[in-house]
């Protein structure tokens, strides 16, 4: 064993030196000499992405998105020499033509929408968001023409090479297939070298595409369209096949459980209000549940909760598509799509929107948020949900910034102004979503969120004997007591919100409603402390101590209910319903109340439960009584009642059913598809 140990690290330690012997003979000089065109190629590709990523995004030293088109472009230069050094001019220029065109389309692109060009919403952006209008008008600027300098230098570099002779000499030199061989090496070491950079966040940002100008800073202007292109087709591959499987599945389902309106005394209550639904960014029961030091973190939302109708069991069902699969299930009673996210994969299929059925009943439907209406693809999904019109960014003053933009408070004060232009324009009633921003992760801008201290106060004997108070330090300096502070500063925004909206006269006949859009994906470990902590050594108990109580896997789960709240001023409508409640149940449960519907809600109208089945994306699963674990198969009981196995098995199973029913309809299309049959049997 030994011996063969000993055979194979020699045999390492020869490859290695013959390496290193290899790269230090290997004649560079020789190399660029006959390697002209490809290198000149690659240099003026890599100056021209990184010319577009400094005229947009201003990410100047991002030193990733360069290793990554360089990947790119020794990946294409590889392939060059399948082709004979004669024929290699017509292999760059025509690359150098297709990226210089991404790149002029994107720094236009950029100029208008404050986004990148992707293939897979172009036939969409232009009818919903009028690119042919906007390009029209716009006189292309200097800063879009730029890139071509490329193609024409490459041109350039070509003509005095020919008359150099210059490939007649490569051609005889050149072992063609060594060098694909090499320059085939080094994009696969390049490549390796820029994915050993990444961190998940960034891995998993590459599949969700929430954010493309993110992509572009962090893998490239290259990855980022080879990475739109397998997007967009995705969706198209995903129907290739089982579309009639899954035809007959949903109708079988809807026929089983067909959406019956129950009436009950909330039927109507709110029909011909205003409606303002506030997208509370990672708001937490938590969050509204903890004081430090007596101090509150939410009073604002305590007070909204107390005087309104709180669901105090309720659950965000997002996937990878967090705020934006909120805002889909919240609108649609339907589950986020199993395999990305529909706000960026299917975009252009038939829903249902609660904003649609407002409009339909006379309401001015709009949405409202401080960030860039690219970002989660709003400006197009908000259209597809039934918002008439999209207040984002550039509809405010970018006066004070904290995170992904504009802050809370100054988003607010802005946004009741334009509401209040809205309202008074407008005979009729409007249904409203303000999408917050500031209380969103990594919550480390703890300058702007204002004093809030995370401490514990406790009372501890002294050297004299003499009980004395001291402060420890409990959550400052952790993620957790970060978060807590932002989510203080979030609700005073939400209780400047109140004033602005009450000053403006706009709660008036108005329906306020708070949703936490999901929790605040902090690690378990940070809980562990919270719950477990010891002022006296600033630290965690030990597992031995009696009082230690570990914050397992079920105790994370249950804590990722964030707040539901219906509000009114006149406090009419004041109670506490503990029924457990999904983001999809929301439309059924307002709806109700609004006097509508929609005949493909998967969720149920609260009020008429006494239990309730909670799907997860994950399998998981929630009601009244249990925790259900799908990927260990077992469950925690939630009160003292027996659980039968019925009773699991049943619920698994119709938890399963709406999964697949709410995937089927997403990807193919089905409410289009029932629209369509409906009509031809008529
Ligand atoms: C961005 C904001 C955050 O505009 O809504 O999205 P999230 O990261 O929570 O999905
Ligand atoms: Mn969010």
């Amino acid at each position: 064993m030994d011996s063969e140990g000993d055979f194979l690290k020699t045999k390492f330690k020869n490859i290695l030196i013959k390496t290193g012997k290899d790269i230090l003979n290997f004649n560079y000089k020789d190399y660029i000499n006959t390697s002209i065109l490809g290198l000149v190629f690659i240099i003026s590709s890599l100056l021209n992405s990184s010319l577009v990523r400094f005229l947009t995004t201003k990410n100047y030293f991002a030193v990733k998105p360069i290793i990554a088109d360089l990947a790119f472009l020794l990946f294409v230069t590889t392939a060059a020499y399948l082709f004979k050094p004669k024929q290699r001019f017509k292999y760059f220029i025509t690359w150098s033509v297709i990226l210089t065109a991404i790149c002029v389309i994107d720094s236009m692109y950029y100029t208008f929408f404050m986004s990148f060009s992707s293939i897979s919403l172009l036939a969409t952006s232009l009818q919903v968001v009028d690119v042919g209008d906007a390009l029209v008008k716009n006189v292309v600027e200097v800063k879009d023409l730029l890139f071509l300098w490329q193609p024409i230098f490459l041109i350039f570099i070509h003509k005095s090479l020919q008359k150099r002779k210059y490939y007649i000499n490569v051609e005889k030199q050149e072992k063609r297939k060594k060098r694909a061989f090499n320059t085939f090496l080094v994009a696969c070491t390049t490549f390796a070298i820029f994915v050993l950079t990444l961190n998940a966040t960034e891995i998993s940002s590459l599949s969700k595409q929430w954010s493309r100008e993110y992509i572009v800073n962090k893998f490239g202007l290259y990855m980022y369209h080879i990475n739109d292109i397998v997007k967009s087709l995705e969706p198209k591959f995903n129907t290739m096949f089982g579309y009639d499987k899954a035809y007959k599945e949903f109708r079988d389902y809807y026929n089983e459980n067909p959406v019956e309106l129950q009436t009950n005394k909330y039927t109507n209550i709110f029909e011909g209000r205003n409606v303002i639904l506030i997208h509370t960014e990672s708001m937490q029961k938590t969050a509204m549940e903890t004081k430090f030091n007596g101090k509150e973190v939410t009073p604002n939302l305590n007070k909204l909760a107390n005087e309104g109708i709180y669901f105090s069991n309720f659950y965000s069902q997002v996937s990878v598509g967090t705020s934006s699969d909120a805002e889909f299930t919240l609108s649609t009673s339907l589950m986020p799509v199993n395999n990305g996210t529909v706000f960026m994969s299917y975009f252009d299929r038939q829903y249902i929107g609660l904003p649609t059925l407002m409009k339909e009943k006379g309401y001015t439907t709009f949405s409202m948020h401080g960030n860039i209406d690219s970002f989660w693809n709003r400006n197009v999904m908000h259209k597809t949900l039934g918002y008439e019109k999209l207040y984002f960014k550039t509809s405010y003053k970018i006066d004070e910034e904290i995170g992904l933009g504009l802050s809370d408070k100054s988003f607010f004060r802005q946004a009741t102004d334009i509401m209040k232009n809205v309202k008074e324009e407008n005979d009729q009633p409007f249904y409203s979503t303000l999408i917050m921003l500031t209380n969103h992760t990594p919550f480390d801008e703890l300058d702007k969120y204002g004093e809030f201290p995370v401490t514990m106060n406790y009372l501890t004997t002294n050297d004299q004997g003499q009980t004395v108070e001291e402060t420890a330090n409990y959550l400052e300096g952790t993620s957790l007591g970060n978060y807590f502070k932002a989510s203080h500063y979030a609700d005073e925004a939400i209780g400047e919100l109140m004033n602005h909206l009450d000053e403006k006269g706009l709660l008036e006949n108005t329906v306020v409603v708070f949703y936490g859009d999901h929790d605040a994906r902090l690690p378990r470990k940070e809980y562990n402390l919270m719950y477990n902590y010891n002022p006296e050594t600033d630290d965690i108990l030990d597992e031995t101590d009696p009082n230690y109580d570990e914050f397992d896997y079920y105790d994370y789960e249950l804590n990722r209910s964030v707040p539901l709240i219906i509000w009114t001023k006149d406090k009419k409508f004041n109670q506490e319903i503990t029924t457990a409640m999904g983001m999809y149940d929301v439309l059924p449960t307002l709806g109700n109340m609004l006097g509508v519907y929609s005949p493909y809600q998967l969720g149920h109208d609260i009020m008429n439960l006494n239990d309730n089945l909670v799907p997860f994306p994950n399998g998981n699963w929630l009601s009244n009584y249990v925790y259900y674990n799908s990927s260990k198969q077992e469950y925690i009981p939630l009160t003292s009642n027996p659980i039968s196995d019925e009773y699991i098995k049943e619920n698994t199973e119709k938890s399963e059913e709406i999964l697949n029913v709410s995937d089927s309809i997403i990807v193919y299309d089905l409410i289009k598809a029932d629209n369509e049959k409906n009509k031809e049997g008529k």
